[in-house]
């Protein structure tokens, strides 16, 4: 059981649950939330929406940077009782290949999850949405660190299973899958888009059952393990996605309403599941 990145901030549970986070942590390794080379605000606000059965977020990947994150997040999150996944993001292979190499060099860190699937950035470019863009990236990196790749997919891509094959071909250890799908809420008021960053990234129960369809599409077309996720909030969801192909899963949305949920589906999911 993993967490999607972004959906726990690990920092802040510590600050408020202490040394009881870390005595019954939620997760079987722990993904960072997504950094890029250089610092950034993020959007600005309002950044969430609730749907009838989701969340529409617009962060717009707020970090410290590379410097920021490995002088101040990286040792805290070395403290956690897990393996630990940096989440990296460039705008360019250059930058890409820069984040891999210097977060790779640090024994802190366990796998790298290169997340080419981020709806919320201005310029609208989704390396992930394209096969070639994607090997292209990961070919760039690959030679740069010994640690595992995993690649983040994402759902707005006409061939999902096109883009993890095309990854795993490029040297990718495994696929993780779904990012959110791109969504927009109106405020009632004005008729005017409510996210500050206008579109935003929809997840949570709204989307499992296109998360399971690709997962499973996946699953099918690669021999790279897959991590399975978008909207699980129970054994049996969890269940339904290893059944359809996933390796292991993670839990995002579910996180936000209980911060132990991660747990408590791990719980779930090694009971016998009810037919
Ligand atoms: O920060 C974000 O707005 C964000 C990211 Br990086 C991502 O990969 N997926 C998402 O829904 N939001």
């Amino acid at each position: 059981m993993l967490n999607g990145s972004g959906t726990f901030d690990a920092i802040a549970a510590r600050r408020a649950f202490g040394d009881a986070l870390l005595e019954r942590f939620p997760f079987h390794a722990f993904v960072s939330k997504t950094i890029t080379l250089a610092p950034r605000e993020g959007n600005p606000p309002p950044r969430l929406w609730e749907t009838p059965a989701g969340l529409i977020n617009s962060i717009g990947l707020p970090n410290k940077g590379l410097d920021g994150f490995l002088a101040l997040d990286l040792p805290e999150l070395a403290e956690l009782p897990v393996p630990l996944v940096v989440s990296v993001m460039g705008f360019s292979r250059d930058e890409l290949a820069t984040l891999v190499q210097r977060v790779g060099e640090r024994e802190e860190v366990g796998l790298i999850e290169m997340n080419v699937s981020c709806p919320n950035v201005e310029t609208g470019l989704v390396m992930g949405a394209d096969p070639v863009e994607t090997a292209r990236a990961v070919e760039r990196v690959r030679a740069l660190t010994d640690r595992p790749l995993i690649v983040k997919l994402t759902p707005n891509a006409s061939d999902p299973a096109a883009v993890a094959l095309a990854a795993a071909g490029a040297g990718a250890d495994a696929v993780s899958l779904i990012n959110t799908l791109k969504g927009m809420a109106l405020d009632p008021r004005t008729a005017q888009p409510w996210l500050g960053g206008r579109t935003g990234g929809v997840s949570g129960p709204a989307v499992r059952a296109i998360a399971l369809e690709q997962v499973g599409a996946v699953a099918a077309a690669v021999s790279i393990p897959v991590i399975g996720m978008g909207g699980i909030a129970s054994g049996r969801h969890a269940a339904d996605f290893m059944a359809a192909g996933a390796t292991c899963v993670a839990v995002g949305t579910e996180s936000f309403r209980d911060p132990a949920a991660g747990r408590r589906i791990a719980g779930e999911l090694a009971e016998p599941q009810p037919v």
